[in-house]
């Protein structure tokens, strides 16, 4: 037999190559489905899944034991499919064969069917009986360093460059949850844990160069758990574990855009995914207010509802029913498959009111007792409550919307408590409360990530950072405190406000976890806001009792909370750099609320004659009293 010369049988392997591609090409594929899965005897029956892939065009889809309702919708170009799933209420849990087949073939993947949901100490929602702590999940703790320079992502890990990964993660918060306990936390709010792009961002550059998505509002996948932190399993083990400790846990989601790299950028599932296109949207102007001015045309409206943020996160058309059934599903999944306890929603005034009632009532059918807390950005209390649920707006819409993160109360906190400045913005801020649907739930800060720290404001010292974080643990609302600043770290800015916590890392010289690690201030600041959510934790008038103000002036303010038949708190500041004296008459305030009892051990500091109470406070401290069924001592400056 004449032997085949080597170039004929290369010519012959090419024509076959070619065949085999242009085979597979035509041949369907499935890359993705969202969601993966699903519980039966939820409140959404059936379930919309959206199946992305290759070549589905005129595609059928099967799924082994279960009802496909309806024909599937397919995109033009063939990679997006919407199918109804319904789930009988008896169905068993475990993994079911998903097929789609078209007359050039078929492709196999798996949609899971969960448990019936176990609803005992889980989807608890917040409430002011809790103290809430921001942590950002890279920069808090690196529990696994085998996630810090992941396969999937190689390169973003670099502990010296402020704008990549740093390795911290979900095993870091499980390991300091007892720290969290002892500082007496009870709701983590996480920064997003979703899958963030893989790769430099070469689209928004930091000082010049590419970034990282470390802080997590990029996502690319919303159904995915982000490989620097960790995976669904270690979050769902992060979320019986904290429960186990009686902390909650808070999800930062993000419904108003993607990350820029996200797949839908280049290849929307629907033409009107997004408000525009990469090559073709509004640029956002900000101009909030125009969402709520009577006299705003509906273009002012449409530049910050619809425009893209910083001008390249591609902005969600929530209008888009598809786009809308999409988001609600996700947002009910990652609180059914994890337990979880309540939301932060980001940018939540530039996504469209209408959208959030169908959501918030979405959440609140399938979990009665969960609460959201909504990002408006925004000093002015005209403004942020206009975006709070529980009543209609002039638009005829209500959000639906628990509670806001309390901006408003955040700028006069810095001004008066780090700058020095008068303390009576404070009282004159919180008597506008009456424009809120309900004050009592709003979340208040004195830091955050998105700021600088409250250490490195010009003025900011020790004593000050006690006073605000005296004022948040006992003022109304649900107190949030942000990683770190409970041992006084500083940064200017973003991202200098996103530190490392000091013992969190490998490496690191010292360990402020643990007492021994931490300086004499940084010790004496924990203890004294440990004594306050202790306080709060044990006196109900701090957390639901009446807020009454009593006396104000330019550096003094004193108040205090009560509830009738559980006692009153009374705190009184002196934000002055002078000790003060002060005669408070109380006998008005105390008739329908606490009652003067024990009056012989008020304690130093204090006097009490006819009803008015005496008080010296030293300069740029608080003294409290209790006044109750239980006695605790009176303390001056309670770190003293
Ligand atoms: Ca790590
Ligand atoms: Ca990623
Ligand atoms: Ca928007």
């Amino acid at each position: 037999m004449d032997a085949i010369k080597p170039s004929v049988l290369i010519r012959l392997f090419c024509v076959h190559l070619w065949l085999s591609i242009t085979v597979a090409a035509q041949a369907p594929e499935i890359l993705k489905i969202d969601p993966p899965s699903w519980w039966p005897m939820s409140t959404v029956n059936p379930i919309r899944l959206l199946i992305h892939g290759r070549n589905l065009q005129e595609a059928r889809v099967q799924l082994e034991g279960l009802r496909i309702i309806n024909p599937p919708k397919i995109n033009e170009g063939g990679t997006y499919i919407f199918v109804d799933v319904f789930i009988p209420a008896n169905a068993r849990a475990g993994q079911r064969l998903l097929t789609v087949s078209t007359s050039r073939g078929s492709a196999k993947s798996s949609f899971e069917v969960l448990a019936p949901l176990n609803r005992a100490g889980k989807f608890q929602g917040f409430s002011p009986a809790d103290v809430m702590y921001l942590i950002m999940i890279d920069r808090f703790s690196d529990g696994d360093q085998s996630n810090n320079d992941p396969l999937q992502s190689r390169g973003l890990y670099d502990r010296k460059n402020k704008f990549y990964y740093h390795g911290g993660d979900l095993q870091g918060v499980i390991d300091r949850l007892p720290y969290l306990k002892e500082l007496g936390i009870t709701a983590i709010w996480l920064t997003p844990w979703y899958d963030n792009y893989d790769r430099l961002n070469q689209i928004e550059l930091k000082e010049d160069k590419p970034s990282t998505g470390f802080h997590g509002y990029n996502p690319q996948d919303f159904y995915g758990v982000e490989e620097h932190f960790g995976t669904l399993a270690k979050l769902r083990e992060l979320v019986d574990t904290a429960h186990r400790s009686g902390i909650k846990i808070i999800q930062d989601q993000v419904m108003n855009h993607t990350g820029p790299y996200h797949p839908w950028v280049d290849d929307p599932p629907t033409p009107t995914w997004f408000n525009g296109t990469k090559s073709n949207h509004l640029k956002n102007s900000f101009q909030t207010w125009a969402l709520h001015d009577p006299r705003a045309v509906e273009l002012l409206k449409r530049e910050t509802m619809e425009g893209w943020f910083l001008d390249f996160l591609p902005d969600l058309n929530q209008h888009d029913p598809e786009v809308s059934r999409y988001l609600i599903q996700n947002t009910l999944w990652w609180i059914g498959t994890t337990g979880l306890d309540g939301i932060r929603m980001d940018t939540w005034q530039y996504v469209p009111n209408d959208f959030w009632r169908d959501w918030t009532r979405a959440v609140k059918r399938e979990f009665p007792k969960f609460k959201v807390v909504g990002e408006v950005k925004d000093g002015d209390v005209v403004h942020t409550s206009f975006f709070q649920g529980g009543r209609a707006r002039f638009d005829g819409v209500d959000s639906g919307l628990d509670s806001l993160l309390d901006f408003p109360l955040f700028y006069p906190i810095r001004h008066a408590f780090a700058e020095g400045k008068p303390i009576d913005e404070i009282p004159k801020t919180l008597a506008k409360d009456y424009l809120y649907n309900d004050s009592n739930i709003l979340v208040t800060l004195l830091g955050g990530h998105d700021d600088g720290r409250f250490m490195s404001e010009k003025g900011a010292t020790i004593a000050g950072l006690k006073l605000a974080n005296a004022f948040v643990l006992t003022t109304r609302g649900v107190p949030q405190l942000y990683y770190g600043d409970e041992i006084g770290m500083k940064g200017e800015d973003e991202p200098a406000t996103r530190g490392d916590f000091p013992g969190g890392f490998p490496g690191d010289k010292r360990n402020a976890f643990t007492a021994a690690g931490r300086t004499k201030d940084e010790q004496e600041l924990f203890e004294y806001i440990r004594q306050f959510t202790k306080w709060r934790r044990e006196y109900e008038p701090l957390q639901t009792g009446k807020l009454i103000n009593f006396y104000v002036s330019e550096q003094q303010f004193a108040y205090m909370r009560s509830t009738p038949g559980k006692g009153s708190f009374v705190i009184v500041f002196n934000n002055d750099n002078k000790p003060v004296d002060l005669e408070i008459d109380l006998e008005p305030y105390l008739r329908d609320g606490g009652s003067l009892v024990d009056k012989a051990s008020l304690g130093r500091g204090f006097g009490l004659n006819d009803g008015k109470l005496y008080v010296h406070v030293g300069q740029r401290s608080a003294s409290t009293v209790w006044f109750g069924p239980r006695q605790i001592p009176a303390r001056k400056n309670p770190n003293e």
